[in-house]
C-alpha cells in the first residue's frame, strides 16, 4: 500500500494549530531548538525485515494478517513506515530469510520508498533445506572444521548480496554455546570462532565493518560463545579496525548497566552498532522504550556524551537498528512506537547540559548531576519529534494516520488475512 503524501498533508492540517502552540512553548524553554531539529532530521533508524510479521513464540502465535509475502512487499512497508515519521530510511536484511533474488531491482524499489540498505545479517543458527551439514552442535565454535567452513561461506555469501545493495556492514550473530557443563570447550570454541570470523574479515570490501553481537543466553542455556561485551570486544580487536562490537539491548543478564557498557565501547572506539529493543526478563524483543525507558535515556546520554568526546557524527558514524518481534501489537504500529521512543530519547539526551553536568561531577555534587539528567528525562520534548517530521514531509501523529488511513485493513485486502511473513 503506497500513502499519497498529501494524504500526510491533509490529517498533520488538523493538528497543526495544536502543534505549533506547544512547538513554540519548548523552543522557547531550550537554547538550542534549531540544532536539535537538525540531528533528528539526519537521524535514520534501520527496521529489520524480519519484524514484519507476527513472530509468534513457542507456544504460539497469532497473526494479524495482511503480513507481506516477499521482499517486495517487505520494502514496501518500511517505506510506508518511513513516509509516516521520515527516520526509517533503511532497511537491515536478514539472509536466508530475505534473499534479493535481483538486486538490482530491489535496490532500485527500495531508492523509490527513500530507503537504503543498512547492516546484512547473516544465520548459521538455523539449517537451511538443502544444507550439507547441520549447525545443531554451532557454527563457526565447531569442532567439524567442514561445519565451520560452510558457516565462513555464507556469510561470505551475505556479504555480496551486501555489495549488490549498497551495504556496508555484516551483523555476525552466533547462536553457537553449549547447555550443558562439560559439552564445551571454551577455550578450543573462541579459537575456532575467532579463526572462523577472521577468514569471513579477510572477505571484506575495504570500507565495511562487521559488527560481532553478543548475547548472554538462548539458545543456548549453559554458554554462549560471543556471550557478552567483553568476549565480542575481545573477538573484534583481535580482528581489526573494521570489526566492532553490536549491543542489542535485550541480550544482557538482568540488572546489566548497559550505559556503561555502551560509554566504555565508545571510548575504545569500538561500538559498531545497537538493536534497539526493550525487555523485562529476557531477550524479549519488546517495543523500544515500553519496559525501560529511563535506561533507553541513560544509553542515549552516554552516546551523546561519548560520540562528541570522539567529534563523532550522531547520524552516520555508528548503526542505529530496531530488532524487536510482535506478538500482540501489529507489527507496523509497533515499529512506529519504537521509532518515536527513540527519537524522542535522544532529543532529550541532546538537551542534557553537559558542562553543568562536568562541573557537578567534578565537585561530587551527586544531587546536581541527578537533577540535571532527570530535568533532561522529565522534558517533553514530543513537539520537537514532531516538527523534525513536519519539516521533513512527514506526519504530525503517524499512529494517528496510520489508523485513519485504515493501513491494516487495506493491507489484509490486498494480501490476505493468513500471510505469513519470513522472520522471527
Ligand atoms: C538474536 C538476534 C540477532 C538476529 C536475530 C533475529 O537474538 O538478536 O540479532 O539475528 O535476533
Ligand atoms: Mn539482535
Amino acid at each position: 500500500m503506497k500513502l499519497d503524501q498529501y494524504k500526510v498533508d491533509t490529517c498533520n492540517q488538523s493538528s497543526l494549530k495544536n502543534h505549533q502552540r506547544k512547538f513554540d512553548f519548548i523552543a522557547a524553554e531550550i537554547n538550542n531548538a534549531e540544532s536539535i531539529l537538525q540531528k533528528l532530521i539526519d537521524f535514520q533508524v534501520a527496521i529489520p525485515s524480519w519484524a514484519l510479521g507476527t513472530g509468534g513464540t513457542r507456544f504460539g502465535r497469532f497473526g494479524g494478517g495482511g503480513e507481506p509475502r516477499n521482499l517486495e512487499e517487505k520494502i514496501e512497508d518500511i517505506g510506508l513506515l518511513h513516509a509516516l515519521n521520515k527516520s526509517s530510511g533503511a532497511i537491515s536484511l536478514h539472509i536466508p530469510w530475505d534473499i534479493p533474488e535481483n538486486a538490482a531491482h530491489i535496490k532500485a524499489l527500495a531508492a523509490q520508498h527513500g530507503l537504503k540498505f543498512d547492516a546484512m545479517n547473516s544465520n548459521t543458527f538455523q539449517d537451511q533445506p538443502d544444507r550439507q551439514y547441520t549447525y545443531k552442535f554451532g557454527s563457526m565454535q565447531n569442532v567439524n572444521k567442514a561445519i565451520r567452513k560452510q558457516a565462513i561461506e555464507h556469510n561470505i555469501e551475505v556479504i555480496k548480496y551486501g555489495i549488490e545493495l549498497g551495504s556496508k556492514s555484516l551483523t555476525v550473530w552466533l547462536s553457537d554455546g553449549s547447555c550443558f557443563p562439560g559439552q564445551l570447550n571454551f577455550r578450543k570454541a573462541f579459537q575456532n570462532t575467532l579463526e572462523s570470523l577472521r577468514e569471513v574479515y579477510a572477505a571484506l570490501p575495504d570500507n565495511w565493518k562487521m559488527f560481532v553481537e553478543y548475547k548472554a543466553f538462548e539458545p543456548n542455556f549453559y554458554s554462549t560463545t560471543v556471550g557478552d561485551w567483553g568476549q565480542s570486544l575481545l573477538y573484534a580487536t583481535k580482528l581489526g579496525n573494521k570489526a566492532y562490537t553490536l549491543v542489542d539491548l535485550g541480550h544482557h543478564l538482568p540488572n546489566a548497566n548497559i550505559e556503561q557498557i555502551v560509554a566504555l565501547l565508545l571510548m575504545e572506539g569500538k561500538l559498531g552498532g545497537f538493536h534497539f529493543n526493550d525487555s523485562k526478563y529476557g531477550d524479549d524483543d519488546l517495543t523500544v522504550g515500553s519496559i525501560k525507558p529511563y535506561q533507553l535515556f541513560l544509553i542515549f546520554n552516554e552516546l551523546v556524551e561519548g560520540m562528541d568526546a570522539k567529534g563523532m557524527n550522531h547520524a552516520s558514524d555508528l548503526g542505529w537498528m530496531i530488532d524487536a518481534s510482535h506478538n500482540v501489537k501489529d507489527p507496523l504500529e509497533d515499529l512506529l512506537q519504537s521509532v518515536e521512543a527513540i527519537m524522542i530519547t535522544y532529543a532529550q539526551a541532546l538537551l542534557v547540559d553537559r558542562k553543568k553536568l562536568n562541573e557537578a561531577q567534578n565537585n561530587n555534587d551527586v544531587v546536581t548531576a541527578q537533577e540535571i539528567l532527570q530535568n533532561a528525562f522529565r522534558t517533553d520534548v514530543r513537539a520537537l519529534a514532531a516538527e523534525a517530521r513536519l519539516r521533513s514531509g512527514g506526519a504530525l501523529n503517524p499512529l494517528a494516520v496510520y489508523r485513519s488511513e485504515k493501513v491494516r485493513d487495506n493491507l489484509i485486502k490486498e494480501r490476505g488475512s493468513k500471510t505469513v511473513a519470513t522472520g522471527l
